[in-house]
């Protein structure tokens, strides 16, 4: 049976509903404080009513997962100095983020990283070699986007936004319940995309999570130069987009504030804001000297409130973790970051002229000749290459 986009159209509740007027009384502002269940030593405080305490086999998975995605991203910027790698763009310190962000969602949902993501990737499954393809320059995304359920990382800042609304609809259009959840930095709320792509899913109740890492900086631009506003949370109000900003470095807020989020989302009631506060570790890149822009106090102050520390203090109070687990997820992560290096080290063979595929569905004029240049060039080197 062959179904046409009318025959989906007609088959969706979704797709028949009638725009209805914005209610003035939804409540969009974000709470005047971000959400925060855990203090810094991970002892517990009250949850608010919105925001209940997620399971606790969650949360021991969730630990697990940022213990395996710290040390893969400790392993991917040693590979940076080991010349394996051009260039890696670490999370350490958004780990919260980057893992609450992936349970919050079904496999079945859509992921629209940046640059920043490897973390989110591996936590979603993804082989780490693959997501590490686009950083080593072999090509310009190493997984299956549809396969995954997630688009390419995403250099340009902010594009990923109107992808992500773009791709919500047409779920939505064709009756299924997806959600896709953008991440954006704190920078990157300043481009035009971001405000075009949440503008769009408002309108057209796209069900997407727009969830913004605000890490403090971007590059070396703080936050003070980037926004006047009391939260990044606040951009979504005056698109009529429910808002709120959590403790981003508190992965039991995180987890709690973006199931709600998505939820939302799937509920057919349009996109949420999910501002996130947190820092970023390292520097934007190993190709960045942060000592240039941020002074070390600040580096340290933003230690003591360490999101793995502070969820593996709290399950062990609560007994869900011991000595034992937390030595077993220790060994986990040593054996994926070992497994990790030895592929990466693996000199790949990439086709030169594949850079050529993809670019366009029908090539221009230039690429074209751009293609037969380097074609020609392959054969003389290999020429040459022959009569020595
Ligand atoms: C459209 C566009 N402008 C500028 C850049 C250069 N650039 C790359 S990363 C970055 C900073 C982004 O900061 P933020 O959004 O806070 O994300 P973070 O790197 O902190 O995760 C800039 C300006 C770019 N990639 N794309
Ligand atoms: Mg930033």
């Amino acid at each position: 049976m062959t179904t046409t986009p009318e025959a989906v159209r007609r088959a969706s509740p979704r797709s028949r509903r009638k725009a209805t007027p914005p209610d003035p009384a939804t409540p969009l502002l974000p709470a005047t404080e971000p959400v925060r269940l855990l203090d810094p030593t991970g002892t517990p405080l009250r949850a608010p009513a919105d925001y209940p305490e997620p399971p606790v086999e969650a949360l021991v998975e969730m630990h697990r997962r940022m213990v395996v995605g710290r040390r893969f991203d400790v392993q991917a910027t040693a590979l940076t100095k080991q010349g394996r790698l051009a260039v890696y763009p670490s999370s350490r310190g958004q780990e919260a983020c980057q893992v609450g962000a992936v349970l919050a969602l079904r496999d079945t949902d859509w992921v629209f990283p940046t640059y920043r993501e490897s973390m989110a990737l591996v936590s979603r499954g993804i082989d780490p070699v693959e997501v590490l393809t686009l950083l080593r320059g072999d090509w310009h995304c190493g997984y299956d986007p549809a396969e995954r359920h997630t688009a390419p990382q995403c250099t340009p800042l902010a594009t990923q936004c109107v992808h992500a609304a773009g791709l919500a609809y047409g779920e939505a259009y064709q009756g299924r319940d997806t959600v896709a959840l953008a991440f954006i930095g704190d920078g990157a709320t300043s481009e035009g995309d971001f405000h075009e792509g949440v503008n769009f899913a408002a309108v057209f109740k796209a069900p997407v999570v727009y969830f913004v890492q605000n890490n403090r900086y971007a590059i070396s631009v703080p936050l003070s130069r980037q926004t006047a506003a009391p939260s990044l949370a606040y951009k979504g109000v005056g698109y009529g987009v429910p808002s709120e900003q959590v403790d981003g470095n508190d992965p039991v807020a995180v987890l709690a504030v973006l199931t709600r989020a998505v939820a939302h989302a799937r509920s057919g009631k349009g996109p949420f804001l999910v501002e996130a506060h947190t820092y970023r570790m390292e520097a934007h890149t190993n190709a960045d000297d942060a000592s240039r822009y941020r002074d070390g106090a600040e580096v340290e102050a933003w230690r003591d409130r360490d999101p793995v520390a502070r969820l593996e203090a709290y399950l062990r109070a609560r007994g869900a973790l011991d000595d034992a687990a937390v030595a077993a997820v220790a060994e986990e992560a040593e054996a994926y970051a070992a497994d990790l290096r030895v592929r990466m080290n693996a000199q790949p063979t990439v086709d030169p002229m594949s850079l050529f595929e993809h670019v366009y569905a029908e090539p221009t004029p230039q690429l074209v000749e751009q293609r037969e240049q380097v074609r020609a060039e392959l054969a003389a080197a290999q020429d040459e290459e022959g009569e020595r």
